[in-house]
């Protein structure tokens, strides 16, 4: 039996439903130092002074000097639909998720024009990765030869056919599980990557179909080719019946992405920025401790469905961050791993891209890959982080009362909105090794704590606000904790007792300070 065979054998079986994840075959995340541009926003059907595709073809030089890799396409295909949506009170139709045929000569330009468009790009060394909708289509003026009618390819011939949820009253679906509707949509793929310089793609409304599904289309398109999946679809959204409507936003992304071999967007990082304080961005699936979960994050901070776009009636704005956070949510996906996607508007239209270009600059030359190891400081107010890449780490602040620095803290790589974002850059750290800290003889007062200060930043670099809380152990008054440090670092230290109250003086160790290197000993020791 051949190899691959066995593979698609194991990758094929579950237990009690929820996909055995197959390591061995990676997640099919490009290069894994990608940076994505999404190439478009949600009116760029729409520009009247110029068709959207010459606007890409005479930006494609600057695209590729700013530093992206790989570009997402809006969906090639013909949209002739045109709808209202009294309800939200908006109109549009043109933009390619409502399309009705596979001819290129759409709102975005002529075929001609798109071919022009991806030679200039893949000239620019800009990857192109291009939008697709194989859940739906416009229903209305269906090409017969397309998906004939009658034959279980529509979701409404045959609803159980169908591989997920409806689009809308599910009018408009396809079956993709149908062979010939499989084929169809296979071929396509392979047109777009044969004429069309496709090299990735992004599939659109996965909750429509199946990640098997498009683990098989990728198989044909290209195995090792880039591909996201957009599975926008909440715990809540789930029937009570299904483990997802229990688990968190990360676990469903996990689930998909294991099944189709994708990464998927990021939807549990934007949760975060959406609902959570800057401290929690951290949960984010790019923020995850295991690094086959960053590996599959594609990051951003809005896209031309949650975010504002320029022109009519501004976009969609179903999710928009808010414009105080957008500068810091972009140094968080850039200076983290995961794989991010920039926003066009936010770099070519809002004038927030020289801090782009400067972020990007900076993730390169550190060398932060999907899955880079990344390490948090939460006693830090903000978000304080660690990212190291293969050639540099980056230590980023955001809104943080970081102040006192340690002393390996001297390269700022960059400072922007007053401080509120701050980067520095050192040599790339070692993976951290768990140490436990013991500080003896410590009497205390109530309200009062022990604490491990040091020189590291994981020990507040001497700074007795930002020192580690060690746990009373009941017997002899002993204060235990473990702190993970980077390996092979020199680290001072002293056991402080301090309490909450600035106006309380801080009980420092007395005599001279621990040191030990970290990762040569696994434990140490002060006493008062
Ligand atoms: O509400 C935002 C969030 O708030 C948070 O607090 C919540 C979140 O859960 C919560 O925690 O997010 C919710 O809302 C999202 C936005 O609706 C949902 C998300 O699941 C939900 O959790 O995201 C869904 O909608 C997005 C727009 C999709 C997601 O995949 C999906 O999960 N994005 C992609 C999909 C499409 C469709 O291909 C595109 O939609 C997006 O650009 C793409 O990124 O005969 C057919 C037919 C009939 O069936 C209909 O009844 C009839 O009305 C046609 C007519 N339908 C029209 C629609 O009414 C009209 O709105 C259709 C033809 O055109 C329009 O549809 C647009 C759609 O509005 C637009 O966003 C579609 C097709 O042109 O193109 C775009
Ligand atoms: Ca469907």
């Amino acid at each position: 039996m051949k190899k691959t065979s066995v593979l698609s054998l194991l990758i094929g079986l579950t237990l009690n439903g929820v996909a055995i994840a197959d390591e061995t075959v990676p997640v099919r995340n490009g290069t894994g130092e990608e940076i994505l541009l999404q190439g478009f926003h949600w009116n760029s059907s729409r520009d009247a002074a110029e068709k959207w595709y010459s606007v890409l073809t005479h930006t494609a030089g600057q695209i590729g000097r700013d530093g992206f890799t790989a570009i997402w396409m809006p969906p090639p295909w013909q949209d002739r639909s045109s709808w209202v949506d009294s309800r939200k009170g908006t109109s549009g139709g043109g933009e390619g998720y409502f399309w009705g045929s596979f001819d290129k000569n759409s709102d975005y330009g002529t075929d001609k024009q798109l071919q022009q468009a991806a030679g200039a790009l893949k000239g620019a060394g800009v990857k192109i990765v291009y939008d697709v909708v194989p859940n739906h289509m416009n229903d209305s003026n269906v090409v017969e030869s397309q998906f004939p009618r009658g034959r279980k390819e529509w979701r409404h011939d045959c609803a159980e056919c169908d591989e997920g949820d409806a689009f809308m009253d599910g009018a408009a679906d396809l079956n993709t599980h149908n062979p010939q509707v499989f084929e169809t949509f296979k071929k396509e793929f392979i047109n777009l990557r044969d004429q069309y310089g496709a090299t990735g793609l992004r599939f659109d409304f996965v909750r429509g179909y199946a990640p098997e599904t498009v683990d098989r289309w990728m198989q044909a398109f290209g195995d090792q080719q880039f591909c996201v999946g957009e599975l926008w679809k909440g715990p809540r959204e789930y029937p009570d019946n299904d483990w997802r409507s229990k688990a968190g936003w990360q676990d469903a992304l996990k689930d998909w992405s294991d099944r189709s071999r994708c990464t998927v967007f990021d939807f549990a990082l934007k949760e975060r920025m959406q609902n959570g304080s800057i401290a929690e961005w951290r949960h984010g699936l790019n923020g995850n401790p295991n690094p086959a979960w960053r590996k599959i994050a594609v990051t951003f901070v809005d896209n031309h469905d949650t975010g504002s776009s320029p022109g009519l009636y501004r976009g969609q704005r179903h999710w928009p961050l808010a414009e105080a956070l957008r500068n810091q949510a972009y140094a968080y996906i850039l200076g983290t791993p995961g794989t991010p996607a920039i926003y066009w508007p936010d770099m070519y239209d809002w004038q927030r891209g020289d801090l782009i270009r400067q972020l990007i600059a900076i993730r390169k030359e550190a060398g932060i890959k999907a899955d880079s190891p990344i390490r948090f400081q939460p006693q830090y107010s903000g978000l304080v982080a660690t990212t190291t890449g293969t050639r540099k780490s980056l230590v980023i602040a955001l809104d943080s009362d970081l102040t006192k620095l340690p002393q390996r803290l001297t390269q700022q790589a960059l400072t922007w909105d007053g401080g509120k974002i701050r980067i520095w850059t050192t040599a790339p750290e070692q993976p951290p090794v768990s140490v436990r800290f013991t500080c003896d003889y410590a009497s205390t007062y109530p309200g009062q704590n022990v604490y491990a200060a040091g020189s590291s930043l994981e020990l507040g670099a001497w700074d007795p606000g930002h020192a580690i809380a060690l746990t009373r152990n009941s017997q002899e008054n002993r204060w235990i904790g473990a702190i993970d440090l980077p390996a092979n670092q020199g680290i001072e230290w002293k056991c402080i007792v301090r309490s909450n109250e600035p106006s309380d003086p801080v009980r420092w160790q007395p005599g001279p300070n621990v040191s030990f290197i970290s990762g040569a000993v696994s434990e140490t020791r002060g006493t008062f």
